[in-house]
């Protein structure tokens, strides 16, 4: 019993003289470890006891219990001691001047793009139309087949595209969007569709292999073209101002019938003729036409019940009017020095 003491005291010494002069947690837990652990020095005094008399034992446990509460009480004190003056330390270190000049280097602007993208719908969805958007990988029934352009069809060679496989592709119209609504939703439709589309061609200041259209489609009973006439007049007005006229000009185009091309007055000259519009007075800006009744019945709509109009904006094109952009490879390069004339 009195050796079993002895080492306990020895011990307890020992771990107070060694804990004053810790300074970090690391050494902490090593002191853990050395003391406390399963290997330590008070467990293995503990083990000591296994040794005792019967007589002997409840006296020493009841001691053994009070030293070793005293040392772990001891420890947890330095332990917490030990973690806020690290915490402290570490706050004063990371410590920010909140008083310090920034290196904030100022808000971006929006794209010219996206910039002619939202103006454009707005003016749409103050019409009452919604927004659909779709995948830019379409499968070639959507792009071609159901807009009556079957494979083999001498429009397609102006809308060559990139091909993933024999049936999938990347778009060249956001058309297949208005497919897939027509088959997804009865009539009353009216919906813009903007976005990415991609077209083998190659780049130069009027061209790009990589573009963005915005179609619309409005499909109703009794639409006719004086409805399409009427939107496109208004659309006109509110995007290029008040005074813009429109003009159309008969066209062709497999999936609309009748088919026009439209013309604005110019946004430079209004209508005299100048550089911008070559001397014409006039600028194309989007085609149109009315929904061919075949490509009606291909989305399962009743073409004696039904007709519609649809039409479609070149972005690049009506962007570099409204802010007289002269290339448009500006539009792609991301060039600091063009983008941030737009802020
Ligand atoms: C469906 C039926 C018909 C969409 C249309 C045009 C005419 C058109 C061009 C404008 C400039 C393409 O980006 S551009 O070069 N588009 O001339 N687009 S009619 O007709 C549709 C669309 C969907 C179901």
């Amino acid at each position: 019993m009195s050796d079993l003491k002895e080492s306990l005291m020895n011990t307890r010494v020992e771990f107070e003289e060694k804990i004053k002069s810790l300074t970090n947690s690391k050494e902490i837990e090593a002191l853990r470890v050395e003391f406390f652990g399963k290997k330590g020095k008070l467990t293995g005094v503990l083990r000591g006891m296994g040794q005792l008399s019967p007589e002997e034992r409840p006296a020493a446990g009841k001691l053994v219990n009070e030293v070793r509460e005293k040392m772990e009480s001891v420890f947890s004190e330095y332990q917490s001691k030990i973690a806020d003056l690290e915490n402290s330390h570490k706050l004063k270190k990371e410590v920010i001047d909140v008083t310090l000049p920034t290196s904030y280097k100022g808000a971006g602007a929006r794209h010219p793009l996206n910039m002619a993208i939202n103006e454009i719908c707005d003016i749409f969805l103050g019409l009452g139309y919604s927004i659909g958007e779709g995948p830019e990988v379409e499968y070639d029934k959507y792009n071609f087949e159901l807009l009556r352009l079957p494979k083999g069809h001498p429009a397609r060679d102006t809308q060559d595209t990139f091909y993933i496989s024999e049936n999938i592709l990347l778009r060249t119209q956001t058309s297949p969007m208005q497919i897939r609504i027509m088959e997804n939703q009865k009539p009353p439709i009216k919906v813009i569709c903007p976005g990415k589309v991609y077209r083998q061609d190659t780049l130069d200041s009027t061209h790009s292999p990589v573009f963005h259209q915005i179609e619309g489609l409005v499909v109703d009973k009794g639409i006719t073209m004086g409805d399409l006439v009427g939107s496109l007049q208004l659309f006109a007005k509110k995007l290029f101002g008040e005074d813009t006229k429109i003009r159309l000009r008969p066209h062709h185009f497999p999936f609309t019938e009748p088919s026009v091309e439209v013309d604005l007055t110019c946004w430079s000259c209004g209508g005299k003729g100048c550089r911008v519009c070559k001397g014409e007075g006039w600028i194309e800006v989007l085609g149109a036409g009315m929904v061919h009744p075949e490509v009606l019945e291909n989305c399962g709509i009743d073409s004696e019940e039904y007709s519609g109009f649809a039409f479609g904006i070149g972005v690049e094109r009506t962007a570099m009017g409204r802010y007289g952009i002269d290339d448009i490879r500006l539009l792609y390069e991301n060039d600091v020095r063009f983008l941030k004339q737009f802020k």
